[in-house]
């Protein structure tokens, strides 16, 4: 039989190699949390909100994809609903949403899957296009989607799905390469 020690030896050292950078791994060690520190979970996703300091939707973007994730978009009601919970209620959201590409054709993207949500108010007038210049889509305060100017500063929320935890191999998420030397 391998002594306990050795294998937590082995994981020790499997666990400075995650230590690099890989949030992932090292919150799945500490916690038992599927989600890294200050993301939070909902379903099988993880959420970060951006709200200390305002970004462009570009800025937002690029933010998410520094961090491995993505901007988010909703893809239900409840999902909005959530989102808004993690942001201070006066604000609006940035989302993964553009006609920047065309004017009016709306590019809604969950990572690389299109999106077929739009939540436009029933009533008024958005996407209005304002000054011909609103190519960027936000969440207002009561859920209701806008088109805005890109170059405005919102909070933004990313996301990446959970790491599934369901057994002690878990402290290797992220760490498929060194996992598979102990077996
Ligand atoms: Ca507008």
């Amino acid at each position: 039989m391998v002594s306990k020690w050795f294998i937590f030896g082995l994981i020790s050292l499997h666990l400075m190699g995650c230590a690099g950078g890989n949030e992932m791994c090292k919150a799945s060690i500490g916690h038992g949390w599927a989600c890294p520190p200050t993301w939070y979970q909902w379903g099988r996703k993880c959420y970060k909100a951006m709200i200390t300091e305002p970004m462009t939707w570009f800025e937002a973007k690029e933010e998410c994809i520094k961090m491995g994730s993505v901007l988010v978009v909703p893809l239900s009601q409840e999902e909005t609903d959530f989102l808004m919970l993690l942001v201070p209620e006066s604000s609006s959201i940035w989302i993964n949403c553009n006609d920047l590409e065309k004017e009016g054709t709306w590019k809604c993207q969950d990572g690389t899957d299109e999106v077929e949500l739009r939540t436009w108010p029933t009533k008024g007038r958005q996407p209005s296009n304002s000054g011909g210049d609103e190519h960027c889509a936000e969440i207002r305060p009561n859920g209701i989607w806008n088109d805005n100017q890109c170059t405005r500063k919102r909070p933004a929320i990313c996301i990446h799905p959970a790491p599934q935890l369901h057994e002690e191999a878990t402290v290797f998420v992220g760490c498929q390469q060194d996992m598979d030397t102990l077996q």
